[in-house]
């Protein structure tokens, strides 16, 4: 193809369609260039990092064509734009999903072949970016990949960490943490954007003067300015042109090199600058659930913001929109509260950069955000001494003073002086110390407040956030999280997609609800064959897995019962190995009992300052090396710790698994994702009514769910009657069983300290319940055990038909439903370009 840069230049280039062509010949050709020419290698000295990054290249060049087009149609059509800001987003390895979006899997699997690779082999050295704990940073990630799918013009804008989230490992049976080292390799799917980059300042005090009009007027004088350096990432919809973009700030000093300093002989302070400006983007904190009250942590919040919010000023005015615009132009959803600082920094850039008045700019500002809750744990819920806010952000607390002197007067006017009511709204709290709080700030500034499950939207209304509850109804929404059938069904279990491929078509990944015709299969016995082999043969998969990671041999015809997800006491990990032990003691009591085999699968990370969740991964491992190897068990029991979890080592796990274990406490869990993936997989759950449990056990019909436990209104009512847990201990000879066979020190080598604190911990607080639901587990689980030995074609059955009826949960209904009801956006289709026209 002859083309040129510019029309009639010298600059007229000849272009092989190495860069977009389709044949096998071209991709292979594409491929040994890009290991040539990017990579300096020529294959008898490749490495298998090398072929990666070729191949990553291969692949990227055949996004570009979607990505620069979805660009220049955004700008043309002043496309209406969903901005997601999120402090994380948990993307897992792009490759795969990169092929599976662009339909170009297949073909480029053979062209590996046909040059003697394995592209399985080739996507297994991919360093995930982990800039994200979990459920949060994956929803983010899940929603980006549906808002692309739906054609909806969006932006992600987060922080591109240079360490995310740390490396677990095992010493002992104790975690320990190595840092994560994502962009060792280089990272071949961003573009870093030097020109786009943007200032902030930090710290420092404000001035007030008057204007040449009169006006007062506030400069902030700051006493740091770091530059945030925008790194963008194409994310491609499911076989549509749509590539939209996830932007990562990175901090940088404005001089890498300060020359006064390096004149005056300082030869350290000429580089410390850089260091400690480049520290904001360093690493993640590795919390989940849980606020870091750290300045540094706040620093972070507030730099993405700032740059994100700079860039979409910039976008916005390079299209010749005014202002005035703003929230016509973008809708801005805040994930947490952890981007929350926004509506201080919006105000601040439209008042004090441009002159607004602060009226218009409060009307635009609440127009322009939406906040997403995802917890209702206090110790979750961000708040900022007072010092250190007005030490960083000098100027946004004043406006926050501002803001919330203004929303006072309005609750008094609604409440009259009800003056413990506006102590508890105050978005400042005074009550020992004072705070910021980020929730009333999110609350007072958005248009939309949203839970994540129906239940969770009902306890914030009617818990944490009832006042604003009572003074904005018409704010509340519930929007119940959902996840993409693209990674976690084609990418991630592509025998049982092809089986759904065969039966009904090949719409439901983007049509979810189409599952439901599989229900006319449920009782067809090749179909169901077929179900229960594919489900065998994900099983033998993962066999071999566990033996790599963890050198134990498991057998694949047992039970899988997996538990997966952020070690959390509220999550009980606990309780489960509670009943591990409780099977386990029933053997030894009466070794030729009969039980159902199971394999206890965990895997999860703790945070790294969190005790007792540490402590609970050592009983874990600890249960697991006796019962593992006690010959009394004769394998009928195995317990392992899959290390390392990501979304990496997830995508095996899931369709591999026969019982899925959601046992959180009713009240505790704002959604839960991990749930939908499992049952989407066909594997059972066993879960209480908590977050987004209710609705998938209303979804797939209660006789093919196995529910225990209390309720959150039965929670509730036996904290406030005065829960006594040692009660339960005393009165449940088993359980007391279980809990002193752990006390003797049996399972830490006759050291009876080591999980004393555990032990202590549940007899005599038991904040999570776990002993009052202890009797119902066990129950519950005698009946799973039962259910999986005896009645396996009944097991098979459900299992079937928890996938058909999973349609809900897909986050394309989820990204639908925001943009329905938040963000009033509508798809944008995007047609391709030709290059020759798109570079002329
Ligand atoms: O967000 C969570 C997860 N831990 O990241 N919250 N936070 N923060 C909730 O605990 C989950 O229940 C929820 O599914 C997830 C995404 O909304």
């Amino acid at each position: 193809v002859e083309t040129s840069f510019a029309r009639n230049s010298p600059l007229s280039v000849q272009v092989e369609d190495d860069r977009t062509g389709l044949s096998l010949e071209t991709l292979k050709r594409a491929f040994l260039d890009n290991l040539f020419y990017v990579q300096g290698k020529s294959p008898d000295i490749a490495t298998a990092k090398d072929y990666y990054m070729a191949l990553a290249y291969t692949v990227r060049d055949r996004m570009l064509h979607h990505w620069l087009s979805t660009g220049q149609t955004y700008r043309r059509t002043h496309a209406r734009t969903a901005v997601y800001l999120s402090a994380e987003f948990l993307m897992g390895p792009y490759l795969g999903n990169n092929l599976i979006n662009l339909g170009l899997y297949d073909l480029f699997e053979q062209a590996m072949e046909e040059l003697g690779l394995n592209l399985k082999e080739i996507m297994d050295q991919e360093q995930e970016p982990g800039l994200g704990n979990g459920g949060l940073g994956r929803l983010a990630a899940c929603y980006l990949d549906s808002m692309a799918t739906l054609e909806i013009p969006s932006l992600g804008y987060g922080i591109r960490y240079e360490f995310g989230i740390f490396e677990q490992a095992f010493h002992d049976g104790w975690q320990v943490e190595k840092t994560d080292q994502w962009l060792r390799w280089g990272n071949p799917w961003e573009v870093r954007r030097p020109e786009w980059a943007v200032h902030v300042k930090i710290g420092g005090h404000t001035e007030g003067y008057t204007d040449h009009q009169g006006r007062y007027q506030v400069n902030w004088v700051p006493d740091k300015v770091v530059r945030g350096i925008p790194y963008d990432t194409p994310i491609l919809g499911y076989q549509v042109n749509t590539a939209n973009t996830l932007r990562l700030w990175r901090a940088e000093s404005p001089e890498s090199f300060d020359f006064d300093a390096f004149n005056r002989g300082d030869y350290y302070g000429a580089v410390n600058s850089k260091i400690i400006s480049e520290n904001i983007s360093k690493v993640l904190y590795p919390n989940d659930d849980k606020l870091e009250g750290k300045q540094l942590r706040l620093e972070q919040e507030f730099f993405f913001v700032s740059c994100s919010l700079q860039d979409m000023i910039r976008l916005l005015m390079s299209e010749g929109l005014p202002l005035e615009q703003f929230p016509e132009k973008f809708t801005v959803q805040l994930n947490d509260t952890h981007p929350a600082v926004a509506i201080a920094e919006l105000m601040r850039l439209l008042v004090d950069d441009h002159e607004m008045a602060w009226d218009l700019a409060w009307e635009i500002t609440q127009k322009s955000f939406a906040y997403t809750n995802h917890t209702l744990l206090p110790e979750a819920l961000e708040r900022w001494p007072m010092y250190l806010f007005g030490s960083l952000l000098p100027r946004h607390l004043e406006i926050i003073f501002e803001i919330n002197r203004i929303f006072l007067d309005q609750v008094r006017l609604k409440f009259g002086p009800d003056n413990e009511r506006i102590a508890r709204m105050s978005l400042i709290e005074e009550t020992g110390g004072r705070y910021v709080r980020m929730a009333n700030l999110a609350c007072v500034g958005s248009h939309a407040i949203n839970g994540v499950a129906e239940l969770h939207t009902e306890l914030l209304k009617e818990t944490v956030l009832k006042d604003f509850y009572e003074l904005f109804p018409e704010k509340f929404v519930n929007k119940t999280n959902g996840v993409t059938p693209r990674r976690w069904m084609v990418l991630s279990n592509p025998r049982l997609a092809k089986l759904i491929d065969q039966h009904i078509g090949t719409a439901w990944p983007t049509q979810l609800d189409q599952l439901s015709k599989l229900e006319a299969y449920v009782d067809d016995p090749a179909f169901r064959n077929e179900w229960r082999e594919i489900k065998q043969a994900n099983k033998r998969f993962l066999t071999a897995r566990i033996e790599r990671l963890t050198g134990i041999k498991v057998n694949p015809d047992s039970m899988f019962d997996v538990q997966i997800k952020r070690i959390h006491e509220y999550k009980r990990q606990q309780l489960n190995a509670l009943h591990i032990i409780t099977l386990y003691r029933r053997l030894k009591q009466n070794p030729d009992l009969e039980i159902t085999p199971r394999t206890f699968i965990f895997a999860g990370k703790a945070a790294p300052g969190y005790f007792m969740a540490k402590l609970i991964i050592k009983l874990i491992t600890a249960v697991g090396d006796i019962v593992n190897r006690d010959p009394v068990v004769r394998d009928r029991l195995k317990v392992v710790f899959i290390p390392n979890y990501n979304v990496t080592n997830s995508q095996p796990i899931y369709p591999a698994s026969d019982l899925s274990e959601q046992i959180s406490t009713a009240g505790f869990e704002a959604s839960g994702t991990g749930n939908m993936k499992f049952a989407l997989n066909g594997s059972l759950t066993i879960g209480t009514l908590d977050g987004a449990n209710v609705e998938i056990r209303e979804e797939v019909g209660a006789e093919n769910f196995f529910l225990f436990g209390m309720t959150a209104d039965e929670v509730t009512a036996l904290k406030a009657s005065g829960y006594q847990p040692w009660q339960y201990y005393e009165e449940n000879a088993e359980l007391k069983g279980v809990i002193d066979l752990i006390s003797s020190g049996f399972f830490s080598g006759g050291d009876t300290e080591t999980f004393k604190p555990l032990i202590d911990n549940l007899l005599q607080q038991d904040r999570f319940t776990v002993l009052a639901d202890y009797q119902s587990y066990i129950d519950c689980q005698d009946h799973v055990g039962k259910v999986y030995q005896q009645d396996q074609e009944n097991w098979l059955r459900m299992s079937i038909l928890n996938a058909a009826r999973m349609g809900k949960f897909s986050s394309d209904r989820a990204v639908r439903e925001y943009c329905k009801e938040i963000w009033h956006v509508d798809p944008v289709s995007i047609e391709l370009q030709e290059y020759s026209k798109m570079v002329a």
